[in-house]
């Protein structure tokens, strides 16, 4: 179920009226631009969106393919020729997932458009303890506008991405991450989301949640092992904290993929083995580790618990 005002064809995105470049990022070969849509039925109103661009990347299926006839390059510019070194342009056919992966959030409210990813900011690392938790943090999560994670809840009751589930059960279900590009599986990207609401992050696990995290991790190794062939360990699972949706969910991202190199900073990605390994350490009863810790991550200026939590640090 898509928004009215989502564009879905290539003469919605065509209509797309730039305003500025919010953030580049060669790295990822990604660029993030703000503008606008038009409403569909008044086009004289506009919304605002936030597009990413990101190039797809090749794998070596691909590799294969690329040169020889019929090859995936379908026209070439030659640049240089010298000695033994040449280079050249190359454009690809249209075998591949895309040329570029777009990622279109529309319409798009003040905090996509601050949000960490989509907006060079200056990160301050905080140093969250149990009591600037329960001081700040958790009545922020409790606060947290239910329509935020409206998406999650549409994807738990089947209303949306119903054809893209790779695995349900009552506690949770995997679903590829809007991130991937649905083909290549080195840069393979899914999310592990569970039906318990009770669980807004990381904080909240307990030891009786082992078994929900086993099961995550154990189907996630099934499912990419059946689907795509991946062996033991070729997944990295991780958790965010803070999370941009205080839903609980596991990141699992190819082991090998690079790429996403802000989501897996230190400091913001807990490897789901050592959540595990963690609480197991905890007693049968009694406050739980992730109650007790105080988790340090680096915090965006555009956050919204910016401005509370620097204020609170001390020393
Ligand atoms: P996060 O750790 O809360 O925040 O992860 P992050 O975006 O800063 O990483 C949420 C994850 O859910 C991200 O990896 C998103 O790409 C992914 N995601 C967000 N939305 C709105 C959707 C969606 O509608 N469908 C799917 N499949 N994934 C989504």
């Amino acid at each position: 179920m898509s928004h009215p005002a989502a564009p879905t064809s290539f003469d919605a995105l065509k209509a797309f009226s730039f305003e500025r470049i919010l953030n580049e990022d060669p790295f990822t070969h990604s660029i993030i631009l703000l503008g606008t849509f038009p409403v569909p039925g008044n086009l004289s109103e506009r919304v605002k969106a936030v597009v990413r661009i990101e190039r797809t990347i090749l794998n070596a299926d691909q590799g294969v393919r690329l040169l020889g006839d019929p090859g995936l390059l379908t026209r070439i510019k030659l640049e240089q020729s010298t000695d033994i070194y040449t280079w050249l342009f190359g454009w690809l056919g249209e075998e591949r997932a895309g040329d570029v992966k777009v990622n279109i959030i529309c319409p798009a409210t003040e905090t996509h458009i601050n949000k960490a990813s989509y907006l060079k900011q200056e990160h301050v690392l905080v140093h969250e303890t149990p009591e600037l938790y329960e001081k700040i943090v958790k009545p922020y999560i409790a606060a947290f506008p239910p329509s935020r994670t409206q998406w999650v809840e549409n994807i738990l009751t089947g209303l949306s991405e119903k054809d893209k589930i790779l695995f349900n059960s009552p506690d949770f279900l995997i679903l590829p991450d809007m991130k991937w590009d649905l083909k290549t599986v080195t840069s393979l990207y899914l999310i592990a989301i569970v039906q318990d609401r009770s669980i807004r992050s990381l904080r909240d696990l307990r030891r009786r949640h082992i078994p929900l995290l086993q099961s995550i991790r154990r189907e996630a190794a099934r499912v990419v092992g059946e689907k795509w062939g991946l062996g033991k360990g070729s997944l990295r699972m991780y958790i965010h904290y803070q999370p941009s949706y205080y839903h609980f969910h596991v990141h699992m991202v190819n082991a090998n993929y690079q790429g996403n190199i802000l989501g897996m900073a230190v400091g913001q990605a807990y490897i789901l083995d050592d959540v595990i390994s963690l609480l197991e350490l905890d007693p049968e009863d009694g406050p739980g580790i992730y109650e007790r810790m105080t988790l340090t991550y680096g915090l965006g200026d555009q956050h919204e618990l910016f401005k509370a939590l620097t204020e609170s640090q001390s020393g």
